[in-house]
């Protein structure tokens, strides 16, 4: 493991003061001047060194396929999402990503394996290459795309931050919640979300900070907080798992944008296009209706060139990315598209269930868009 030193600690503020020479005369038009410059360079230690993963273009496949497997860091709290159940079977919506993307690869999506990451650890675990991807409701923020050193892959679930209170509290917006303490999740934009929203509201309140979800939910049906506040998705996802979920009530207020995707760390540009073009076919696969129940058939008869060039009839789009040219054709099939996924983990027949909204394809008046095809 090669051994890099992060720069991003050290901080360069220069300011440039310039003053015309001589002072009091203004100079005339077409006059020369001569400029004095003063420069200000106040320089800041470099963070404490940091050991990342070696990186470069294709070093990540080739790890990943040397090893046989894929290791995806994921949520292990959040039903719908990321949870393991008391067997350790990992399910939802980021897991199925993960599935999609060693389908991808292998041709075989239970060539994975997943590594639960709490909200504070999340980054580290990326960098240091304990995980090749994390795939965890993590918001796409600046810091983290740039400061972290990660790059955000497309939005795979557009949310926003939400509050709930229980339904007996008489608590209908945030101003109701002056003087009172909410839980809140360490490590996450949560955290800072609930203090931009709070000081512009003018509302005070009392942060009561946990490390996961467990804790902050646990705190919050103890009756330590007079709210929880996260991701609304967190929210109807850990409702489910409280004693009594029609006791509590998620308040109609958005806090926030909270688009949520996976990311790879910065330096393997063929990493990265293998994780984004494998959300963009679960896209595509919905726009042209091609399902883990009909692949076969489509592909037996597929005329649409766009189609057939997803499917690796045509082209040789797969071996652009560095992978066999049916990488799409073992998504769909052992996976499915966005909205068998979706539907498989929060649709109505799920009790985790969110209505798509801006999580609908654009042909629906949604914000989910692949680019072509070819
Ligand atoms: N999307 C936000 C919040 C994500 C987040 O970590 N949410 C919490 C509360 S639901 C969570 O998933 N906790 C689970 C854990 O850390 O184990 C972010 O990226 O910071």
């Amino acid at each position: 493991m090669r051994k890099l030193f992060a720069f991003t600690g050290m901080l360069i503020v220069a300011s440039l003061v310039l003053a015309a020479c001589g002072g009091a005369a203004t100079p005339a038009p077409g006059q020369t001047v001569t400029v004095k410059e003063t420069v200000v360079v106040t320089v800041v230690a470099p963070a404490a060194p940091v050991v990342v993963a070696p990186t470069g273009y294709g070093v990540t496949l080739e790890t990943v396929k040397a090893r046989g497997a894929l290791i995806c860091g994921v949520n292990s709290q959040v039903p719908g999402f990321g949870y393991v159940d008391a067997n350790g079977n990992f399910s939802g919506f980021d897991v199925d990503y993960c599935r999609a993307l060693a389908a991808a690869i292998f041709g075989d999506a239970t060539k994975v394996e997943f590594r639960p990451v709490t909200a504070a650890e999340r980054f580290t675990a990326l960098q240091s290459g304990e995980i090749d991807i994390l795939s965890r409701n993590t918001t796409w923020s600046t810091v983290r795309d740039t400061e972290l050193g990660n790059n955000f892959v497309h939005t795979t679930f557009y949310d926003g931050q939400g509050m709930m209170v229980p339904k007996d509290s008489g608590v209908t917006t945030l101003q109701d919640l002056e003087g009172g303490t909410i839980c809140v999740q360490t490590g996450t934009t949560t955290e800072l979300n609930l203090a931009d929203v709070m000081a512009a509201l003018g509302v005070s309140y009392t942060p009561a900070v946990f490390d996961d979800a467990d804790s902050t939910f646990a705190a919050y049906s103890e009756g330590r907080c007079d709210g929880v506040t996260t991701d609304k998705s967190g929210l109807v996802a850990r409702r489910t798992v409280l004693a009594d979920p029609s006791a509590h009530v998620i308040l109609d207020v958005t806090m926030s944008k909270e688009p949520l995707g996976p990311l790879v760390r910065h330096g393997d540009d063929q990493w990265f296009d293998i994780a984004q073009w494998t959300v963009f076919a679960l896209f595509a696969g919905e726009e042209f209706n091609i399902t883990s129940a009909n692949v076969d058939s489509v592909k037996a008869s597929a005329t649409a060139p766009e189609v057939k060039r997803l499917l690796g009839l045509e082209g040789d789009l797969g071996l652009k990315l560095g992978l066999t040219n049916d990488w799409a054709y073992y998504i769909f099939k052992l996976v499915g598209n966005y909205e068998e996924v979706y539907n498989r983990n929060l649709g109505p027949d799920t009790p985790t269930y969110i209505p798509r909204g801006y999580n609908s394809l654009y042909t629906d008046g949604g914000l989910l868009y692949a680019p072509p095809f070819r």
